[in-house]
């Protein structure tokens, strides 16, 4: 055999094992060839912030995105994953608690605790926040393409307006849409009254012909692309097309609409408690908060992090509506049983 040839040989075999190496993180780094799973709605995260994360520690993370609560709640009822770090709804928690799917926190591995603001905490699904830390909040608001709609919007009439046939999206998601569809009749928003729900049915049946799509991630793009006029979608995400593409914008119904807030948190068979408590320190951080905040243009739970988050995103009433519509919000109930009466009516739309 040719020596030399023998000797480049090993030469790139040298320098193809030492480049793989460099990808490798410091080991003198805490988390250092540990892995965290972290489970998340789309376009939910300032994505710099994961790999500012994996830097500061030596973990890798494992992003992996859904766009419903029943995503979240069908892996975690099914032991899916598993999962260090998921991020829950308001509605979803309750669900989570009541089935004991949720590890208790260690506040003593949560220094940055300090910095939500205590308006936050206690809410009626985890009273202790035994599980839950308070990520982002936000409202369901309605996005349009004012080089399309030229008319005054000023809450959900324009979802069902004929003149916008296969130009609207809905979100994918029974409850919110029934939610909708009742808040805009007049009606209790979280009501299971079969003659309530009978009329939601007959407005969500005869709107169903004009809608393009009933889609949770894909409204964004939709609007930034002209694909979609009119999309009832959340809040931060219209926004965040805003930025993209001027003729997008965000209106927030001043009759109120439906309102929630997104948790950290653990399941109970997540394989790494301890760096996960880690990752949700570091997102609680008033620094790295508020730039997750500026990213994803929702409304902050961290106090500490309006420091660091834009005056123009912190004075937009669309991030944060003012008291007199916030009053007028509701949230979404655990409705029990009578969420069949719900899935019913989902059938009928989307068959
Ligand atoms: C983020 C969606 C926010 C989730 N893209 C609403 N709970």
């Amino acid at each position: 055999m040719n020596p030399t040839r023998t000797m480049l040989g090993l030469a790139i075999l040298l320098l193809t094992f030492a480049s793989g190496c460099k990808q490798d993180s410091d080991p003198n780094l805490p988390y250092s060839g540990q892995t965290l799973q972290v489970y998340n709605w789309s376009d939910y995260i300032d994505k710099d912030l994961i790999s500012e994360f994996e830097k500061r520690t030596g973990a890798k993370v494992n992003y992996t995105n859904y766009s419903s609560d029943s995503d979240l709640e069908g892996k975690l009822l099914t032991g899916g994953g598993p999962y260090d770090v998921v991020f829950p709804s308001d509605r979803s928690m309750t669900l989570l608690v009541k089935k004991n799917l949720l590890a208790e926190l260690d506040r003593q591995q949560l220094p940055n605790w300090k910095n939500l603001d205590p308006k936050f905490l206690g809410r009626r699904f985890d009273p202790k926040n035994r599980v839950s830390v308070p990520y982002f909040w936000g409202t369901v608001a309605i996005g349009i393409r004012t080089d399309h709609v030229k008319e005054p919007v000023q809450g959900f009439e324009v979802l069902f307006d004929e003149r916008y046939k296969g130009r609207i999206t809905m979100l994918d998601d029974p409850e919110h849409v029934v939610a909708i569809a009742l808040l805009h009749l007049g009606l209790p928003m979280n009501s299971t009254e079969p003659a309530d729900l009978a009329k939601a049915k007959a407005l969500l049946q005869k709107q169903a012909p004009l809608v393009q799509a009933y889609t949770s991630d894909g409204f964004k793009e939709k609007l930034i692309k002209d694909e979609a006029w009119v999309v009832m979608g959340w809040s931060g995400d219209i926004l965040q097309a805003r930025d993209e593409e001027k003729n997008v914008k965000a209106i927030v119904p001043a009759s109120g609409t439906l309102i929630w807030v997104d948790s950290m948190a653990i399941p109970k068979n997540a394989a790494n408690p301890r760096l996960a408590h880690e990752f949700i320190n570091f997102l609680l951080d008033a620094q790295i908060s508020g730039r997750n905040a500026n990213f994803v243009k929702y409304a902050s739970p961290n106090q500490a992090a309006r420091a660091h988050i834009d005056a123009k995103f912190l004075n937009d009433p669309v991030i944060y509506p003012p008291a007199k519509v916030l009053e007028r919000c509701q949230w979404l109930e655990d409705r029990g049983p009578a969420f069949a009466r719900i899935e019913e009516i989902w059938k009928q739309i989307r068959k």
